[in-house]
């Protein structure tokens, strides 16, 4: 039996980028599934969210744009929250971690950290740039990797995903003035003691179980390897350290721990890494307006879930249930996670999501081409829970067509159409015979053994349980055939709606939308604000024999993957509207446009509109198939200087290689005219 209160948690998105499908599978829609399911047993559950908006990445990008980095992050957060909603995530907050909110429990926790003993200074030696006048944290430092000469910022190489210290960098630079004047200096840091922790942790682990199995080892072995981590930055943008308070706790309790030096410590920040997850408490003060209920939500006695994905594991596994021990006192005593979902990847036709690298489809053009339902039911069927997953188009395809549409949805539809012809949309008085009630010990069955799925945090089983409840009952019809049968009229049509009535409860923290008008059509409540325990009669719910039935409506519609994306193509080049997707900086600089000069042209030999074209960029000759024959001559483009992105991913159109693109403009008449120079740069020339 689950404690008074459950709290479901997921791992808070950064923010210098819509969250893709990747984000969404890797944390939310995990979290919102099983909030769903708590809020369908009437448990009383909060489920907390928010942007992660610390860190580096942000304030780059402020500095790169010239703007605050608390405006930025303002307008960050409201984009971001505003496609989350669309996604039907139904968060009782979502917050953002620079709240004043998440500011107080921030510097409560740290004082108790503190104070408490599991926070030491350490000297460290870092890079600092003369030119900026500071310290280079994290990816403020850019360089070379020595591993495989791609560019590496700060920890971690973007091609290899080696992690790096930054003394390995070769010819490192300062990612904010670009100078190469680095020195390595000793400054100090404050670092959380986690090795304290070990036993501790080792013993939840062990005794609790709390995380899946697939993750049990990896855990183990960071328990056991952990180490002091640092939980300060040299840098403006995040939470100042509360040297006051607690200086002046040391002060009042007579303390025996140091204290800290003013003059080093309050020009630095706490690390992001050390905010973010108190924001999950931070946010529950800022629902409860700092009313004491938070703490119902956040002590032993309430059951507390997290949602993440497998890279951020360590932590949530060693960290910050460290940070919860370690911030308990007599007045707050936190419970450790109850139990951790860790999702693994998703995988997109074989290349990880990545929000930095703009791979992957972003929630915000999903949610263009269909509704939420079609991606949530889809997505949550192939949650990665022990493995990673892929995401392929012509899987997602047929999974709409073939199991929303064909088998929910016609259920649904060939049951409510039937209703209507014969009984006029009331609930038949049925006479049940032995095969009718076999039927509904069948959809009982089917009922509980979703429920165990769910009390075993399995998440994905559940959509199987709901589809299967549509394969019985038109099976049940296809056998019965009432058409042809007109005295098992009234039994299977009340049956069938009662299995209809449990499959709309089934659907609803997968395709909410769909579950809501299921619960419509059929004049039922699906799911009140109360909370009510649908499963202890989850066949009857209301339609007792006499009830009206509402009005029919489309559940869902079938749709066709290559014209969707073709859609998208266009309305991507639709002049007219304008990209409301912001490209970060890093983005754009991951283009490489130079200055070529056409240095050969021909008649592409498989298509009549294209041209086959080599490009001279200075370091070498690129070949491009453009679609110019309606637009230039041959001989107009020999010799020409033209503006080239030089990096395109390459491809074979029509058999040829095309493997650059010259840039031009097009206007909406059609006319085409390929970008040029006024002044004559050399070749090679970057632009940016
Ligand atoms: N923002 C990392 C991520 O989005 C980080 C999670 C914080 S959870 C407290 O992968
Ligand atoms: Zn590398």
């Amino acid at each position: 039996m689950p404690r008074d209160k459950l709290t479901i948690t997921s791992a808070l998105p950064y923010i210098h980028g819509v969250p893709h499908l990747g984000n969404i599978v890797g944390s939310m829609l995990p979290a919102d599934i099983f909030h769903r399911y708590q809020d369908l047993r009437g448990r009383d559950n909060i489920f907390i969210c928010g942007s992660d908006v610390h860190g580096t990445p942000l304030e780059l990008e402020a500095l790169e744009q010239g703007v605050e980095v608390e405006d930025l992050a303002g307008e960050q957060h409201e984009k971001v929250k505003h496609v989350l909603q669309k996604f039907d995530l139904d968060f009782s907050i979502y917050s953002n971690t620079h709240s004043d909110y998440n500011r107080r429990q921030t510097h409560d926790m740290f004082l108790e950290l503190y104070c408490n003993g599991y926070i030491s200074e350490e000297t460290q030696v870092l890079p600092y740039s003369e030119e900026d006048g500071r310290f280079l944290p994290d990816r403020y430092i850019e360089g070379e990797c020595p591993e495989c000469g791609g560019l590496a910022r700060g920890d971690q190489c973007d091609d290899c995903g080696m992690l790096l210290e930054p003394e390995e960098l070769i010819d490192p630079y300062s990612a904010i003035s670009g100078s190469e004047d680095i020195e390595f200096k000793e400054t100090k840091h404050l670092f959380l003691d986690l090795p304290q922790f070990k036993s501790d942790l080792m013993k939840w682990v062990k005794e609790e179980r709390p995380v899946p199995g697939s993750s049990l080892k990896e855990v183990e072995n960071a328990i056991e390897n952990t180490e002091k981590r640092c939980i300060t930055r040299d840098i403006e943008w995040g939470f100042e350290i509360p040297v006051d308070q607690v200086n002046n706790r040391i002060d009042e309790r007579g303390l025996d721990v140091p204290k800290l030096d003013p003059d080093v410590y309050n020009d630095k920040v706490l690390y992001v890494w050390f905010d973010a997850p108190i924001g999950y408490v931070g946010f529950t003060r800022e629902l409860f307006d700092d009313g004491e209920e938070w703490r119902e939500y956040w002590n032993k006695d309430s059951e507390i879930y997290y949602s993440i994905g497998k890279d951020n594991t360590i932590f949530h596994t060693v960290i910050w249930p460290s940070m919860l021990m370690g911030a308990s006192n007599e007045d707050m005593d936190y419970g450790l996670p109850h139990y951790e979902f860790i999702q693994q990847f998703l995988l997109a036709e074989d290349t990880k999501f990545s929000k930095s690298r703009g791979k992957g489809l972003s929630t915000r053009e999903a949610l263009d081409m269909c509704p939420s339902d079609y991606w949530r039911f889809y997505l949550a069927k192939n949650l990665p829970q022990q493995h990673d997953s892929t995401f392929s188009w012509s899987d997602f395809e047929s999974e709409i067509n073939n199991v929303l549409n064909d088998t929910i949805g016609n259920f649904v539809n060939r049951t409510l159409s039937l209703a209507e012809q014969w009984f006029d949309s009331e609930v038949p008085f049925p006479e049940l015979e032995n095969r009718d009630e076999q039927i509904e010990a069948e959809a009982l069955r089917i009922v509980e053994e979703y429920v165990e799925a769910f009390e075993n945090h399995d998440l994905k089983t559940g959509v199987e349980k709901a589809t299967e409840i549509a394969r019985l009952g038109d099976r049940y019809l296809s056998e019965e055939e009432p058409w042809n049968n007109e005295d098992r009229r009234e039994e299977t049509i009340h049956v069938s709606l009662h299995l209809i009535r449990a499959m709309g409860v089934m659907l609803y923290p997968y395709a909410p939308e769909a579950s809501e008008k299921i619960g419509d059509m059929l004049n039922v409540d699906i799911h009140t604000e109360e909370g009510v325990d649908e499963f202890i009669e989850p066949l009857l719910g209301n339609l007792e024999p006499g009830h009206i039935l509402g009005e029919r409506e489309v559940l869902f519609e079938k749709i066709d993957v290559s014209k969707m994306k073709n859609d998208e193509t266009t309305s991507e080049s639709d002049e007219t509207a304008e990209n409301q997707e912001n490209v970060s900086f890093e983005e754009f600089q991951n283009m490489d446009i130079r200055v070529g000069k056409v240095v050969g042209v021909e008649d592409h030999p498989n298509a009549d509109k294209l041209y086959k074209v080599q490009i001279d960029i200075g370091s070498k000759t690129l070949q491009t198939c453009a679609g110019l024959v309606n637009h230039y001559e041959k001989e107009e483009l020999q010799g020409r200087k033209v503006v080239v992105l030089a990096n395109l991913q390459p491809a074979e159109l029509r058999g040829e290689k095309s493997e650059c693109m010259m840039l031009a403009a097009e206007d909406d008449s059609g006319a085409v005219e390929l970008l040029g120079l006024q002044k004559d740069l050399s070749i090679g020339s970057k632009v940016r």
